[in-house]
């Protein structure tokens, strides 16, 4: 069979990236055509991204493309992180400079969601993990201090619906990160327009919401112009990132919670692949998330702070006029003594802080711990805590399950951290396989390969990435001295600040 070819463009907080997925038979193999920076921009007190930026440089990436793979192009489609939105005017005009989900004025809007609904019923109604940066609080708090804005939206799209948007005009929300939300019921599959009315933020401008693997149309006319693509299929893949990066984990096990992934980069998403959402009072205690997945699959997993303790960590050190690349970093931390201090990776106070390193050593001054102080101590401590957390939450998953886990798989650009990958078999006592560094570009181009037809299922889209990828083994070790630190790790969370 001749390679086929399917255009990935994957954007994560820090970056976006154009890829080719050339699937030839049971291999497919992934290139990158394009890379750009992404992140917050600052606008007059507020957080916001640049989505006309993002846009200009997809176009680059997939002219790019066009002069390297023109006719073998089938499709293209989109995934990015998941809760952030754009609202469209009735006129199809962009309203605002669309919000990170980092801006602070969700701040108090989680408090006055539950003064309104009960806190059990809105996990009910969507099982979602209570988080402030969700897009239900995100439309709280326009609601709130401007409701007139909100009331001129004729159209909500995620990120990377708006984008399926400027490529094919179509106007859908995919499945997949309309779980991320707060605002879809995972039982109906529909919008939680209960919920919506509740809190007094408007539905009519909530789109159907489709299936990952849904044709949304053809390229428009422009975009063919600007790019040279031909009118190549645009397809939803699973278009929140983490969907697709746990579509593609190198496991023969589909069907079963006897494994757990990581989905580490700027967050670590760490969960079970569950055949419905759970949704139980203890889910609810525990604050879990049930997020929509590929073939009617569901996340249980849990948002964990994850390298964005790290990367921030490094923006601190660059604020200071020390520009440190991470494998100096890491490096510092390998040798730096171990479990000098520790701290919830998940303290609010991480979220956004000023500074990362103001930030932890706070932390550490309130829990009477040693203050870090070198580069490798600061480091060691986000590591060595992430780790522990990890083993937090693979004890919940198991408890909500009732199934031990065996092995976890590490995936993402999180696992070239290797001194992490072994602190995570340490702290978890179970072997940890990671790989690959691109699942979530190999997830997004083989959900198109499937609606293409030339795949079948999920267990032959994980087939083909466990026939063409790498991965490394790291097993448990040191299994006394990680214990003695999960009992003062446990100790700590019980005493949180
Ligand atoms: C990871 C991610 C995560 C969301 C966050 C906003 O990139 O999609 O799943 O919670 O971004």
């Amino acid at each position: 069979m001749p390679e086929q070819c399917f255009l990935g463009v994957d954007l994560g907080a820090e970056s976006g990236r154009v890829l080719a997925g050339l699937l030839d038979g049971k291999q497919i193999r992934l290139e990158e055509i394009y890379r750009f920076s992404n992140g917050p921009v600052p606008v007059a007190g507020t957080r916001r991204w640049n989505v006309i930026g993002l846009w200009s440089s997809i176009l680059k990436g997939l002219s790019l493309a066009a002069q390297k793979y023109g006719d073998q192009i089938t499709s293209v489609g989109v995934d990015t992180w998941g809760v952030d939105y754009v609202l469209l005017s009735e006129k199809q005009e962009l309203l605002g400079q669309p919000y990170h989900y980092r801006d602070s004025r969700t701040e108090g809007m989680l408090k006055l969601a539950i003064s309104r609904v009960p806190q059990e019923d809105i996990f009910n109604e969507t099982g979602l993990q209570f988080m402030e940066l969700n897009t239900l609080y995100q439309l709280l708090a326009m609601q709130e201090t401007d409701p007139d804005f909100l009331n001129q939206a004729e159209t909500f799209l995620l990120i990377p619906d708006f984008f399926h948007w400027l490529l094919s005009g179509s106007q859908v929300v995919e499945f997949t990160n309309a779980t991320t939300t707060q605002c879809l019921n995972p039982k109906t599959g529909d919008w939680a327009r209960d919920l919506f009315s509740n809190l007094e933020i408007p539905t009519t401008m909530l789109p159907k919401v489709v299936p990952p693997g849904t044709k949304l149309g053809t390229l428009r006319d422009e975009v063919m112009q600007h790019t040279g693509l031909g009118k190549i299929d645009v397809i939803a893949p699973a278009t929140h990132d983490t969907a697709s990066a746990v579509a593609a984990i190198p496991t023969s096990h589909t069907g079963t919670a006897d494994w757990a992934y990581i989905s580490s980069g700027t967050w670590s998403l760490m969960g079970v692949e569950v055949n419905s959402a759970v949704l139980g009072q203890r889910a609810f205690e525990l604050n879990f998330t049930n997020e929509g997945g590929v073939d009617g699959t569901y996340r249980l997993l849990k948002n964990i702070m994850g390298l964005w303790l790290v990367q921030e960590c490094r923006r601190a050190y660059e604020r200071r006029g020390k520009t440190l690349d991470y494998s100096e970093l890491a490096d510092a931390a390998a040798t730096a003594d171990a479990f000098r201090s520790l701290v919830d990776p998940d303290d609010p106070r991480f979220l956004s802080p000023d500074d990362m390193l103001d930030a932890i050593k706070n932390y550490c001054e309130e829990t009477n711990q040693p203050v870090p102080e070198t580069e490798g101590q600061f480091i060691r401590c986000a590591l060595e805590s992430l780790a522990l957390k990890y083993r937090k939450v693979l004890g919940w998953l198991e408890e909500l399950t009732g199934t031990p886990i065996e092995v976890i798989h590490i995936v993402g650009g999180g696992t070239k951290n290797k001194l992490l990958n072994q602190f995570t078999a340490n702290s978890c006592q179970v072997p940890v396989i990671t790989g690959p560094v691109e699942a979530t570009g190999l997830g997004n181009v083989l959900v198109q390969a499937r609606a293409a037809g030339s795949v079948s299922s999920l267990a032959e889209i994980r087939e083909i990435v466990l026939n063409s990828t790498e991965t490394n083994r790291y097993e448990p070790q040191e299994s006394e001295i990680w214990n003695q630190a999960i009992q003062r790790f446990d100790d700590l969370l019980k005493s949180a600040p």
